[in-house]
């Protein structure tokens, strides 16, 4: 049966200027998608931090590059993090999925280069039982630095290419890969397709964002789709919205 892993971005589920608040109508629509997702095939849904998660890390100064060995703060970020989890894993069971919670602190840990280690049995056992494994951008233990932010979007690149999915989406607030004039690209299967609007090689992975994104996401074996909200149902019904990043 065909896999599609499913990154939901904070932005999407939250409302990213209120502290901890749930986006209730972008969380429905995200909630729909993955319910129709479900009928037909294997899903993994992975969110991002939105208002829980990012206020949270700023306030312990714990990012993806600066670690924190203050348990008590790890644990807010964390505990922020389930909270919006919990939210996610409700609306899906009231859409009749079933949903399960993967917790990347408990899962996994980031080596001393940075490079994520996310052993996928217990996500990969609830595929086969039928369930929906929900997964979250988290406070992770990273070697040499205490504890570091995983985002979403790494868990994405690890689980799609870890489990093989046959699509990924990645639905934003953003409609897609930008150009310099900003329209949406429609296809990139090499990085210099989108290197002008991207700004180029040298400093991508010092800014991340997009640009990075577009890297980790051509390394992939699968078609990656980068969409807005309004993308959301076309991309479950087969098509490709937005943008699709295609290695070759
Ligand atoms: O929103 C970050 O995940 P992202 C999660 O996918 C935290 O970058 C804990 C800030």
């Amino acid at each position: 049966m065909s896999l599609v892993v499913l990154k939901l971005g904070g932005s999407v589920v939250t409302d990213k200027d209120e502290p901890e608040t749930v986006d209730e109508e972008g969380l429905a629509a995200a909630a729909d998608a993955v319910a129709t997702l479900a009928e037909s095939g294997r899903v993994v849904v992975v969110h991002g931090g939105g208002s829980f998660g990012h206020h949270h890390a700023a306030e312990h100064g714990v990012s993806s590059e600066s670690g924190s060995h203050d348990a008590r703060g790890v644990r807010a970020i964390h505990d922020a993090m389930k909270r919006l989890n919990d939210a996610v894993l409700d609306a899906l069971a009231d859409r009749g999925v079933s949903a399960l919670p993967v917790h990347p602190l408990s899962a996994g840990a980031r080596e001393a280069d940075g490079s994520l280690s996310l052993p996928l049995a217990a996500t990969e056992t609830m595929l086969d039982e039928g369930f929906v494994p929900v997964l979250h951008g988290d406070v992770i233990a990273h070697a040499g630095k205490g504890a570091t932010i995983v985002s979403g979007d790494d868990l994405v690149v690890s689980l799609a290419s870890g489990l093989g999915a046959d699509r990924v989406g990645l639905c934003s607030t953003v409609p897609g890969v930008l150009d310099a004039g900003g329209d949406v690209i429609p296809e990139i299967t090499a990085f210099a397709d989108a290197a002008d609007a991207l700004g180029g090689s040298e400093s991508t992975d010092v800014t991340g964002g997009m640009a990075a994104k577009v890297r980790k996401l051509l390394a992939l074996g699968a078609p990656a789709h980068v969409f807005g909200p309004e993308g959301l149902s076309a991309f479950v019904a087969g098509e490709s919205p937005g943008t699709v990043i295609r290695g070759e």
